[in-house]
């Protein structure tokens, strides 16, 4: 059987580096060890100096293995380290021999981490957690992905879930002893309390504004505006680079054009796009409707006008940056309150764009309600709950059977457990671990 093959892997980066860490996890670990170290296994968790020999008991390399015995390992299987030299000679030597062994084989990506999540180490948010971790890149999405592997997000899910069991608990007696008097199936009763409560907990967590997923994945900035105004020149000068197209022809810019940059501690996808304007043929068409779906999904908005297209900023939305550029072509700046003047030529006045840009996100990456929700699996596992909590809900003001009401509290519950991992998750888990690098 696959899953109970050893599995190896280099669990450090590519070579050449100073040290190589490689892992293996499974039944085979011991043998591996006595075999390999020239010294024998070693005692747990204790690190030992020696040689690592293959099977002619020529020399893979020197170096330190570490022993750790399941169930108390990361995968909760016997697991162990060998920190090598890290060439891909010795790499390579080493991972043929291990891989000689009965049922041993390299391991597939992020397999390490599934069988700690299939032996309960982790629970399924924790293990999106350790990968969120390695994928990091800034201290905001670290941050976040610490909250996740470190539990916190899980307890929250699965203290709701216990909330809604206890309400499903009641619920039955009602089902069973239908006479009562005070039966917990009443609006003034614990069950129509504990829905309420999640009903707001449930909806202050979905009402996020999307920060969490905009912390791991990139906020979103679109640059928009009529023809030639110089949205691709403040999009080089954003980027410091020549990323799109500048000339002064009206129409130059007809696909979004998208650089990702760091601004403000965060990761921000900024998006130049087509000039707004009557299209001249069908392909500026398209990229006009590809600007304004740009535009519309966008968390910011940079609205640039320019002496040489109107001064019409109407169609901009509350929250954009209304932006005049070209300012070194006129001495006319009587224009409305809160638009910034700024030449992308010169570089006059971009600073203070650049700032008000950095003051946005971090203002919308500063609006955090607990808990964070950092992917669309664990929205719409939420949102479900946040349907059946509300269903369950209404049917108790409609004074429904306690056997409907429990069914929808009963779906809220399999919403949050399937979030957590511990119920119907086979098809999840193949996306989640495809996802890790290799040896994690
Ligand atoms: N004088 C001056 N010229 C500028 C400034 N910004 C851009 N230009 C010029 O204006 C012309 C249009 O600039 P682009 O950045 O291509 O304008 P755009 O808004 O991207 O235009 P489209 O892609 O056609 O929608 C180019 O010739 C630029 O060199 C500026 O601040 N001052
Ligand atoms: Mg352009």
């Amino acid at each position: 059987m696959k899953s109970r093959d050893t599995i190896c892997a280099l669990a450090s980066g590519p070579p050449p580096s100073a040290i190589a860490i490689v892992r293996i996890s499974g039944s085979q670990v011991r043998v591996i060890c006595d075999a390999m170290l020239e010294r024998g296994l070693p005692a747990p968790r204790r690190s030992a100096f020696g040689r690592f020999l293959d099977v002619s008991r020529d020399t893979i390399d020197e170096g330190l293995a570490v022993f750790m015995p399941g169930p108390n390992s990361y995968t909760g299987e016997d697991t162990a380290e060998f920190y090598l030299h890290g060439g891909a000679a010795v790499i390579d030597h080493a991972l043929d021999v291990i891989c000689s062994f009965d049922g041993t084989r390299l391991a597939e990506p992020g397999e390490f981490t599934r069988r700690a999540f299939e032996n309960g180490r982790l629970d399924l948010v924790e293990a999106e957690g350790v990968a969120d971790l390695i994928d990091a890149e800034t201290r905001a999405q670290k941050s976040l992905a610490l909250d996740q592997l470190d539990g916190r997000l899980s307890e929250t899910y699965a203290g709701w879930r216990n909330q809604l069991l206890q309400a499903l608990a009641l619920l039955e007696v009602s089902i069973d002893f239908p006479d009562e008097d005070d039966a917990p199936d009443q609006t003034g009763g614990p069950v129509f309390a504990t829905l309420t409560d999640l009903q707001s907990a449930l909806q202050e967590a979905l009402d996020d504004d999307s920060v969490g997923e905009r912390i791991r994945d990139g906020f979103r900035v679109a640059i928009i505006g009529p023809p030639n105004a110089g949205k691709s020149s403040i999009l080089n000068r954003l980027a410091r680079r020549d990323a799109a197209i500048v000339s002064d022809i009206p129409g130059t810019t007809r696909d979004v054009v998208e650089v990702r940059l760091r601004i403000a501690g965060q990761i921000v996808w900024v998006a130049d796009t087509a000039g707004l304007r009557e299209a001249a043929d069908t392909i500026e068409a398209e990229g006009i409707r590809r600007a304004q779906e740009r535009a519309a999904m966008s968390d910011i908005r940079i609205q640039v006008r320019s002496p040489d297209t109107d001064t019409d900023y109407s169609t901009a939305a509350e929250g954009d940056i209304l932006v005049f550029n070209k300012m070194d072509l006129t001495a006319d700046t009587s224009l409305q309150d809160g638009v910034l003047t700024m030449s992308a030529s010169t570089g006059q006045g971009f600073s203070v764009l650049e700032k008000a840009l950095s003051d946005r996100i971090h203002e919308l990456a500063g609006r955090t309600t607990a808990p964070l929700i950092t992917r669309r699996r664990h929205r719409e596992a939420l949102e479900a709950a946040m349907f059946h909590v509300t269903q369950a809900r209404s049917g108790l003001e409609l004074g429904m059977g306690a056997e409907l009401v429990a069914d929808d509290v009963r779906l809220a519950s399999r919403a949050l457990s399937s979030l957590i991992g511990e119920i119907g998750v086979e098809e999840v888990l193949g996306s989640v671990f495809s996802n890790f690098c290799i040896g994690k």
